[in-house]
């Protein structure tokens, strides 16, 4: 299986310490094609070296090779709110962590029964939740 896994790039790296535990949890059921979200060494930024053009076209190519797109949602993105329409529109799974807090979560994605929402608080509920959902 093929995960693509979204998080804030340009919105904020403040939880990108978070996205790379996530994704090590996610490589333990599957092959996670953007294991550089979880990177700290990618800044703001992002990429500068590669062009956005060359990005955004790189991305929507493996998001349409992947079984299920897995995006932490907490840090509102432009971005990710356009990959996970991009899925949405080509009929792949989407599964949202969302940690309640400070900000309520778009009522875009909240109000959408397409994208499947997972509340949760620590890593350590996700170490339960993501085996049990994604075991086969
Ligand atoms: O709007 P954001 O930058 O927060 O969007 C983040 C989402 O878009 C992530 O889930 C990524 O899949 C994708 N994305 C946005 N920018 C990049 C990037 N470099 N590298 C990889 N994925 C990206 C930034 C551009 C660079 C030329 C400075």
């Amino acid at each position: 299986m093929k995960i693509y896994f979204a998080g804030s790039i340009r919105a904020g790296r403040e939880d990108a310490e978070l996205y790379a535990k996530i994704i090590t949890l996610l490589q333990n059921h599957a092959e996670v094609v953007t294991e550089h979200i979880g990177s700290a060494s990618l800044s703001e930024q992002g990429e500068v070296e590669k062009k956005d053009s060359f990005i955004r076209r790189r991305d929507l190519e493996w998001l349409e090779s992947s079984d299920l797109v897995v995006a932490e949602v907490t840090r509102p993105s432009l971005g990710v709110g356009y990959e996970l329409c991009y899925a949405e529109a080509r009929n792949i799974p989407v599964l949202c962590l969302f940690r309640p807090g400070e900000k309520l979560l778009s009522a875009i994605i909240r109000g959408n029964d397409y994208f499947e929402v997972f509340e949760y608080s620590t890593i350590e509920d996700l170490e339960q939740f993501i085996p049990s959902r994604l075991a086969p």
